[in-house]
């Protein structure tokens, strides 16, 4: 394949990058940026400044920018590339966007299309080995495996094992293999929705349709679901490096492992109910509500009661608290405002937004949570309902979809920047009740 406009883009990039980066790790490496505290070893990293990400910074108080933009700012600046008829961009658009932090012209993010069709084949082998699985099997479990299983035809290890690769040269396969896994995810995760839901009947991929309008017509929906599509994978793409699906890629990627191992790995950290998974739960537990109250519209006090069995019987409230952000997900925000043009009358919603008036007050009182405001699971399966994708625990295929928009983009830009392999120190718990008592830790033991 003739080098694309985006690889050659990207090569001018990460060559122009590079000598930042190498000399903040040669020159200024000794510059302290950050201290770690006994909490912080303990209770998960949280707030530990030790990953690196040029793609998406995460502010508490704002929420997520990609490339310097807000979620707003970012679907304006990528209005022009709209299919016609629809209202959120092409996710096609948006991953040159991510990957090169310029806005594409139209020939660029069609060359992405074109790409990206060339590319999209499912193997029947992939096929086989999710047909071989019980029927039964997590559809998260389902797609992990699916993307493990093309492990076999990664660019990045054939040429590593030819024994010639150069560390500078590294970006270049990483960026092949996120090609075409990326063009590969959503017949992937259509299969699995068709095989398990929909009595194994399939679409196949229309070559005329984009990234997100060829996934919804491929599980079968109609527009504007095809926007809920495109919305949905641009919002969930990236949050910054420290997640649990972004980490986890980024951690099996960093010991030179190629995008499948990395990609796979990340889903199954996706698949955890404190992250991706969030979103299936909150529509369980909507829907337990809604059945409870025989799907009348509930009173505050109602949910308030809710809300408060769930806390009592020790559970969290699902969608809602972050480990960074404290204030209200701009994520959900943006859903909530496809909602209110598409879906205003819709029962769901209606639960999603009293929930959204009751629960911040409930989470302060119940005192313990840092954030009680929503984030982005708390209204994504509210619209996947409306439009008919019923099947709640398929939700988290839907995010895993979009989080590789921004993790291979992120996984591309590590290599090419000669990130190292990750290996934190551990101490022991003898360790820290001797620097507790002495103060803090003497910087020469
Ligand atoms: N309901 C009840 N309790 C909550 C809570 C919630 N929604 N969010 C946090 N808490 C509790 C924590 O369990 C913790 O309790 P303990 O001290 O007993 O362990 C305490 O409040 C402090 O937690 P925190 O510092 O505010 O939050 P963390 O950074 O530890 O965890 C998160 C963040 C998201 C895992 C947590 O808020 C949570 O469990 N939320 C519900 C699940 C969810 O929505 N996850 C999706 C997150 C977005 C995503 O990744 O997809």
């Amino acid at each position: 394949m003739a080098e694309s406009s985006l690889k050659k883009k990207l090569k001018e990039k990460i060559e122009a990058f590079r000598p930042r980066t190498t000399k903040l790790n040669k020159e200024l490496a000794e510059i302290v940026i950050d201290k770690v505290t006994i909490g912080q070893a303990i209770g998960g990293a949280r707030d530990v400044r030790s990953l690196v990400t040029d793609i998406s910074y995460l502010d508490p108080q704002e929420g997520i920018r990609f490339r310097g933009k807000t979620i707003p700012e970012t679907f304006t600046a990528l209005k022009p590339h709209m299919v016609a008829g629809a209202e959120m961009p092409t996710v096609e658009s948006f991953f040159w966007f991510l990957l090169t932090g310029e806005i594409p012209t139209k020939d660029e993010a069609q060359e992405v299309f074109r790409e990206w069709k060339a590319r999209e084949q499912l193997p029947n082998y992939v096929v086989d080995v999710l047909r071989a699985m019980p029927r039964d099997t997590h559809p998260m479990t389902m797609f992990s495996v699916g993307i493990l299983a093309m492990q076999r035809e990664s660019v990045f290890a054939k040429r590593y094992g030819e024994g010639n690769l150069k560390k500078t040269e590294m970006w270049d396969p990483m960026y092949e293999d996120a090609m075409t896994l990326l063009a590969r995810l959503p017949p992937l995760a259509a299969y699995i929705y068709r095989m398990k839901y929909k009595g194994d009947t399939h679409i196949p991929t229309d070559p005329k349709l984009d990234w997100g309008g060829n996934f919804a017509q491929m599980i079968g929906q109609v527009k504007p679901y095809d926007d809920v599509a495109r919305m949905y994978f641009i919002l969930h793409s990236d949050h910054e490096s420290g997640n649990v699906s972004a980490h986890t890629a980024h951690l099996v990627a960093s010991a030179l492992s190629d995008a499948y191992y990395a990609y796979s790995a990340g889903i199954n950290g996706l698949a955890g109910p404190l992250h991706g998974l969030a979103n299936q739960e909150v529509l369980g537990w909507i829907q337990n509500t809604m059945k409870k109250l025989n799907n009348a519209e509930p009173t505050k006090e109602q949910i308030k009661q809710f809300l408060w069995d769930t806390l009592n019987a020790g559970q969290v409230i699902p969608g809602y608290g972050h480990a960074v952000l404290r204030k209200t997900d701009p994520r959900f925000v943006a859903q909530n405002e496809f909602a209110k043009k598409h879906l205003p009358d819709d029962l769901t919603f209606k639960y999603v937004n009293m929930i959204y008036e009751v629960a911040p007050g409930v989470l302060t009182e119940h005192g313990k949570t840092k954030n009680p405001w929503p984030n982005v699971d708390a209204h994504s399966g509210c619209i996947q309902w409306h439009y008919g994708v019923r099947e709640w625990d398929y939700y988290t295929d839907l995010f895993g979809v979009g989080r590789a928009l921004g993790v291979l983009a992120n996984l591309v830009w590590d290599r090419g920047l000669g990130y190292a392999i990750e290996r934190p120190k551990s101490v022991t718990t003898d360790m820290l009740e001797k620097w507790a008592k002495d103060g803090g830790r003497k910087m020469d033991k």
